[in-house]
């Protein structure tokens, strides 16, 4: 009966519409609210695409057969994160080494982009890692030896404005949230 009653009817819909902006707000801000946004508990890529700013360190892991982001913190423990840069900044990717038997390449059209790539590691150890430019050559970011297993994320590369500083102007606010 309730289900008739033409106030909850509405007051359902105005929840709804609640949501649904709180949804759209979410999603313009692209991840950052805090502490990590819980998806990547193994079922295959994200869908979303990370922002990383000039000049940043993203820092992988390697888990089994797949990446899983470590820093900046707007990529924490998403799975094979999709990696969007602005063209001509610089970066450092890397990977913490937490397993014998992988490296991190940077691939363009499924070859080494610049032969940016790493020896394949017998052990763990202190982590390895590439600086690189972006440039629209470069697509994935990759592990060698197992590629095919899914041990890939996708890198975009944009063109900024060409004068080069194009970063501290664009949305992402709040990443620097705590430790
Ligand atoms: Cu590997």
């Amino acid at each position: 009966m309730a289900r008739d009653n033409p106030v909850s009817r509405r007051t359902a819909l105005k929840l709804t519409g609640a949501a649904a902006s709180t949804a759209l707000v979410a999603g313009c801000s692209s991840g950052g609210n805090g502490d990590g946004n819980g998806n990547g508990n193994g079922n295959g890529e994200s869908d979303e695409t990370f922002e990383i700013e000039a000049d940043t360190d993203i820092m992988l892991k390697a888990n089994g057969q797949s990446w899983i982001g470590v820093e900046p913190s707007q990529i924490a423990d998403v799975e094979s994160p999709t990696l969007k840069l602005t063209e001509g900044a610089s970066y450092t990717i890397g990977w913490e080494q937490n397993e014998a038997g992988h490296n991190i390449a940077l691939y363009n059209d499924g070859e080494t982009y610049k032969d940016k790539k790493t020896s394949v590691v017998s052990s763990t150890g202190e982590g390895q890692s590439l600086d690189f430019t972006a440039h629209t050559d470069i697509d994935e970011y990759v592990c060698v030896p197992h590629v095919d297993n899914g041990m890939k994320g996708t890198i975009e590369v944009t063109s900024g404005s060409s004068d080069g500083s194009s970063d501290g102007s664009s949305d992402n606010e709040s990443n620097e949230s705590s430790e």
